[in-house]
Formats: structure tokens, C-alpha cells, sequence
């Protein structure tokens, strides 16, 4: 299978006739091909996107993007199934796991076509012979860097806030996990999208993905990825004075006091982990226990940990193997010199004998006593790797939950009503979870972090509010 970029309503190949190979990570080989873009294309793809986003497009109703972007979701709906397979094989997700991100685009797609008709501006009183609003207009035409951990959910949160905001939208996928997003814009042209309002180039990071970001005719980027790319795109973003959005992973804490429901955390606390094989942004890579119950909760873990199965995506198991050789040999130099440490391996999960041998698995595995500023809890390692540390008092949770350079997700268990709401405010992170963690996807939930973890909020009507450009006008007229 060679796949093709998606410019102006049409496939296209690379100018340069470049590919590159798309992997399966559950057998390591290679069963598809990208186009590989370059600058060229990219710039094609801008200039498709620019010419839309001042056609009949950015003349239509609120209320008709809407029934557009309904449509979409019908469309994505129809096609989840299609959409799940796919995303599975390309990114070695259990395929129940891409569906529920199947399920998730549908419902970016839906929030965004029930948001668009509501987002207003506002009158501010001036006086008599005053009258002032503002407006809420499309910023033009916004890129997209889409990694590859989550490529149909994070394409949704982004894309369709941005159609929903009047923006036409250059996308790049990352180079790992590309092939839902050509599938999507497929899918999104059959349900009515104008040729040009979505254009998708596949390519490499540094080719591709450089070229995007320092575009002088784009209006906003939205990047996912790591910090130091990101840092690098939000360099080109300020050389051109365009807004960024920037998305770059945590270290997030569940944090679990003596009177939690430990029956409720449990499950809670090792899915937050072993989902997506723990290459999740907000995965709950931290947990810390208060002393009292850590043995016995920790023994919990250790438990649920030796009875996780990994193996091949399509085997649906409780994880499947990391995206690439690259971040299994990341995650692998992790846990090499435990010992050296003194850091002990509490539990570890099993390999599926039925794994096909080239694929790039590793087992969950859960570490005791891990040292505050030990790099295994202050970096991402964005592999399955729990790491438990003891806390004595709520001040100390607050401290080691604060204590990275990270801040995009916490989870609290606790019962105490007083507790929660403490916890919630003195936590430094843009979202927090009490007696539970993620909120079941959380498509209306703004989302984003500060320091390592990004710029900007993403999801909900934050998204909409960045992706517009806010315009005061003030009429002076008569005062009767
Ligand atoms: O990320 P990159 P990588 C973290 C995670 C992971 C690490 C490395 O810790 O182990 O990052 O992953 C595009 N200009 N996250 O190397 O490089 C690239 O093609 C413009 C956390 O895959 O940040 C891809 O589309 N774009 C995270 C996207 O950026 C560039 C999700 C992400 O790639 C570029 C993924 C450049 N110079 C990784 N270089 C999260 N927050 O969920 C690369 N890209």
C-alpha cells in the first residue's frame, strides 16, 4: 500500500517522489508506505488551505458549519470500525483501545458542531453614544504536528476545534502513525468538507514537520510532542509572531491517601499506566501512597502488575507494543542499573508467548521506593513503567506531586471532602481528578499544562477561544 498526501480534495505524492515505510509495531515490518514531503508540498498544502479559507468557506453560518461538522461526525461514525482497525495496526494499540479513540473523533466532531453556534462575543457599555462588541473571527489557516500516540483523538480535539472556529487546517501526522488521519480526510471530503479546508502532508518531523511550523503564511500551530520539539517549533512559531498551542506530555501523580476507596484506585491507577502501553501524555506515571496503607496497596499493585498480559495489537491483550524500536530501546535504558540504585522491581507483567518476535514490546513494570529526584520520577518515559513512592503528610503529597517539571494531570483519592478540595487548589497542574482519572475521555474538558507540559489549553471552548482571533469594534452614533 502507497499512501499519498491529502492537498486541495486529492491525493497527491511527494514532489520529490520520497517515501517512507510504515511499520507495524506488533511484528516490526513494514507493510505500507508514506509520501515523505518536503518543503514543496507543504507549501502547496498552505497555499491550498489559504485559498479556501477566503472561499465560499469563510462565508458560511455558524449554524451551517454545524450541520457540517455533524455530518463529519456521522460520516466518522459510520467508518469507526474501519478507523479502529487501522489506527491499531499502525500504532500496536489493543484494538478496544482504538476504538474508544474511533469513538472519541466522533465526538470531537459532535462537541464542535453543538459549540460553534454558541460561541459569542460580547457588548461592553461604553455610554450613550457608545456602542462596543467584539467579534470572534477565524485566525486563517492553522498547522497541525500530530504525534503518534494518539493520532485520532488528537487530530479531533485540534481539527475540529478549528474547522468549528472558521479555520482552514494544514496537518502533519507524525511519521510513526499517519495512515487513520489520510483515511480521515478521506472520509471528511465524502461527508461535504470543501476541497482545501483540510490538507494533510506526511513526512518526517525535521522535514515535513520543520517546514509547517516556520510557514510565513499560517495563522496558529498546534503541536503534541516532546519538549524539546516543541521548544524548537515554538522558535520558528515566534520568528513569524504566530500564537502556538503547545502540548508536551507530564510526569502526572495519582496520589492516594489512607482513606481512599482503594478498591475504586486500584484499577484506576494501573489502567492510567498500562494504557497505550503507558505512551499517553496524562499517563498516571507516579503513584504516591501515604504510608500507612503503602505496603499493602503497593502488594495491590504488584498483583494486578504480574497478571497484565502484553502482546500483539490484534490479540486485543492489556497492552500492546511501544510505537517503534526507538522508544523501546527510550524506555528500556530507563530501567537499565536498577540495582545500582537500590531501586527495586516490585512486579512485572507477562509477555504474551504468541508475540510475534520482531515486535517492540515491554512489560509493564511497577518500581518500589523510588527516590524524589531520581530521573525515573522526574522525566517521561512514556513506556509502562509505574514508579511508587511514600508520602507521610498532605503538605508532602503536595510537595513530591509539585515537584517536577511537569504539570499537566493529577489524580487524588481521598474521601474527605475538605482534603479534595485543598488538594485541588494547591496542585500545580491544569487538570485534577479526585476519585477518579481522566473522566472518561473528557472531550469538554479544557486541557493543557504550564512549565514542561505546554502552552495553551486545548479541548473544550478553550480550544475555540484560541483558535479565533477576538476583534473590539467601537461605534460612536447618536445619543437619541
Ligand atoms: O516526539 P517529537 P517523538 C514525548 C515522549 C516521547 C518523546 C519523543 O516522551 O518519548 O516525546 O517522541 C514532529 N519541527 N512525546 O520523538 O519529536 C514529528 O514528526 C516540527 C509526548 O516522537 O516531539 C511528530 O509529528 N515538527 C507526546 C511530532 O513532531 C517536528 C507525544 C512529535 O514528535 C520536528 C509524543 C520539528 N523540528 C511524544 N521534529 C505527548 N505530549 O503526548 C519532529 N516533529
Amino acid at each position: 500500500m502507497e499512501c499519498r498526501n491529502w492537498i486541495d480534495g486529492q491525493q497527491l505524492g511527494a514532489e520529490g517522489g520520497g517515501l517512507l515505510p510504515v511499520i507495524d509495531p506488533s511484528t516490526g515490518e513494514t507493510f505500507a508506505r508514506l509520501a515523505q514531503s518536503s518543503e514543496v508540498d507543504i507549501d502547496w498544502a498552505v497555499q491550498a488551505a489559504r485559498r479556501a479559507s477566503q472561499g465560499p468557506w469563510s462565508r458560511l453560518s455558524a449554524a451551517q458549519r454545524s450541520q457540517l461538522l455533524l455530518r463529519c461526525a456521522r460520516t466518522l461514525a459510520d467508518a469507526r470500525e474501519e478507523l479502529a482497525r487501522l489506527e491499531s495496526r499502525d500504532t500496536g494499540k489493543p484494538l478496544r483501545q482504538a476504538q474508544s479513540d474511533a469513538a472519541a473523533i466522533v465526538r470531537y466532531f459532535e462537541f464542535y458542531a453543538g459549540a460553534v453556534d454558541k460561541l459569542h462575543g460580547q457588548t461592553i457599555p461604553l455610554g450613550w453614544e457608545m456602542t462596543a462588541f467584539t467579534l470572534r473571527e477565524p485566525l486563517g489557516v492553522t498547522a497541525h504536528i500530530i504525534p503518534w500516540n494518539y493520532p485520532l483523538q488528537i487530530f479531533g480535539r485540534s481539527v475540529a476545534a478549528s474547522l468549528a472556529a472558521g479555520n482552514t487546517c494544514v496537518v502533519k501526522p507524525a511519521e510513526d502513525a499517519s495512515l487513520s488521519l489520510l483515511r480521515v480526510a478521506e472520509l471528511l471530503h465524502e461527508a461535504g468538507l470543501p476541497a482545501g479546508v483540510l490538507n494533510i502532508c506526511t513526512g518526517l518531523g525535521k522535514e515535513a514537520g520543520q517546514a509547517l511550523a516556520a510557514h510565513t503564511d499560517i495563522n496558529h500551530i498546534s503541536f503534541t510532542g516532546s519538549p524539546d520539539t516543541g521548544r524548537q517549533v515554538a522558535l520558528q512559531a515566534a520568528q513569524n509572531f504566530v500564537p502556538v498551542t503547545l502540548e508536551l506530555g507530564g510526569k502526572s501523580p495519582q496520589i492516594v491517601f489512607s482513606d481512599a476507596d482503594l478498591d475504586a484506585a486500584l484499577p484506576v491507577v494501573v489502567n492510567a499506566i498500562v494504557q497505550n502501553a503507558g505512551q499517553t501524555c496524562s499517563a498516571g506515571s507516579r503513584v504516591l501512597i501515604q504510608r500507612a496503607i503503602y505496603g499493602d496497596f503497593t502488594e495491590r499493585l504488584a498483583e494486578a502488575f504480574k497478571a497484565l498480559l502484553t502482546g500483539a495489537a490484534s490479540d486485543n491483550l492489556d497492552c500492546g507494543p511501544l510505537i517503534s524500536a526507538q522508544q523501546q530501546a527510550r524506555v528500556r535504558s530507563y530501567l537499565e542499573n536498577l540495582d545500582q540504585d537500590g531501586i527495586v522491581v516490585l512486579a512485572k507483567g507477562k509477555l504474551d508467548s504468541k508475540a510475534p518476535a520482531g515486535g517492540f514490546y515491554q512489560v509493564p513494570v511497577l518500581l518500589d521506593h523510588v527516590p524524589v529526584n531520581h530521573r525515573l520520577a522526574q522525566e517521561e518515559i512514556f513506556g509502562p513503567v509505574l514508579v511508587a513512592q511514600p508520602f507521610g503528610t498532605e503538605q508532602e503529597a503536595i510537595d513530591m506531586a509539585n515537584g517536577t517539571p511537569y504539570s499537566l494531570v493529577a489524580g487524588v483519592w481521598t474521601r474527605d471532602g475538605a482534603r479534595q478540595v485543598r488538594m485541588a487548589r494547591q496542585l500545580r497542574a491544569g487538570q485534577v481528578f479526585v476519585n477518579n482519572y481522566g473522566a472518561a475521555g473528557g472531550v469538554e474538558l479544557p486541557f493543557g499544562g504550564t512549565g514542561q507540559s505546554g502552552i495553551g489549553r486545548e479541548k473544550g471552548f478553550e480550544a475555540l477561544y484560541a483558535l479565533t482571533s477576538l476583534k473590539t469594534v467601537a461605534l460612536r452614533h447618536a445619543a437619541s
